[in-house]
């Protein structure tokens, strides 16, 4: 059985009330649906643009990969336009399945590193006519992080997340929130998911 363990961190910018950035966790009866959104620019309308796909992201399960991407641009037109990152949790194939375009950072810590496949492109503005989905098997100790650009690189993390590193063991919440602190900017809005 899959049982994961999900942190997360949201806040704006400095000095802005409302965050461009959205989190989502939403789980359907088969998969539980992760997402990272970037409203495009700060403040109401960017978070305008982040709720409309999360809206959307929460609309369907059928719909994957590239389907759902098309879904949420044609929802997100007339809007800023945001990027977003979709990983979704398969429990009865135990599997993973993602699509991301743009500035939002995918990646697989734990036992061993691995970086998915991205897009170019902003949904609701531009979408590339074809874009590259990937999937991966789950397993235990794999640490999954996803992250808007609200965080700096996170160079030399891996080396904390792996097995015996100092950080291998903490709670999704308490990783989530250290890296925050560690590698957040103040001057953007900021998003971090965590799951493992
Ligand atoms: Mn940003």
């Amino acid at each position: 059985m899959v049982e994961i363990d999900i942190g997360h961190v949201l806040r704006p910018k400095e000095g802005e009330n409302s965050c461009g950035d959205s989190i989502l966790v939403h789980c359907f009866p088969q998969i539980i649906r992760l997402a990272v959104i970037d409203g495009l620019g700060h403040g109401p309308e960017a978070a305008q643009a982040a709720a409309e796909a999360k809206k959307t992201l929460t609309s369907t399960e059928t719909l994957g990969g590239q389907e759902l991407i098309s879904q949420c641009h044609n929802k997100l037109m007339g809007t800023r336009g945001a990027v977003v990152g979709v990983v979704d949790l398969d429990k009865s194939q135990n599997m993973w399945r993602g699509i991301s375009l743009g500035n939002i950072s995918i990646a697989f810590y734990g036992q061993e590193h691995y970086l998915p496949a991205t897009n170019g492109g902003i949904v609701g503005y531009n979408l590339p006519t074809r874009l590259v989905s990937w999937s991966r098997p789950y397993s235990p100790g794999q640490i999954l992080i996803m992250h808007s650009d609200g965080i700096h690189n996170l160079a030399g993390l891996g080396e904390l997340l792996a097995p015996t590193g100092g950080l291998g063991k903490a709670q999704a919440q308490h990783l989530a929130e250290s890296i925050a602190v560690g590698y957040g900017k103040i001057e953007d809005d900021l998003a971090i998911l965590v799951a493992k």
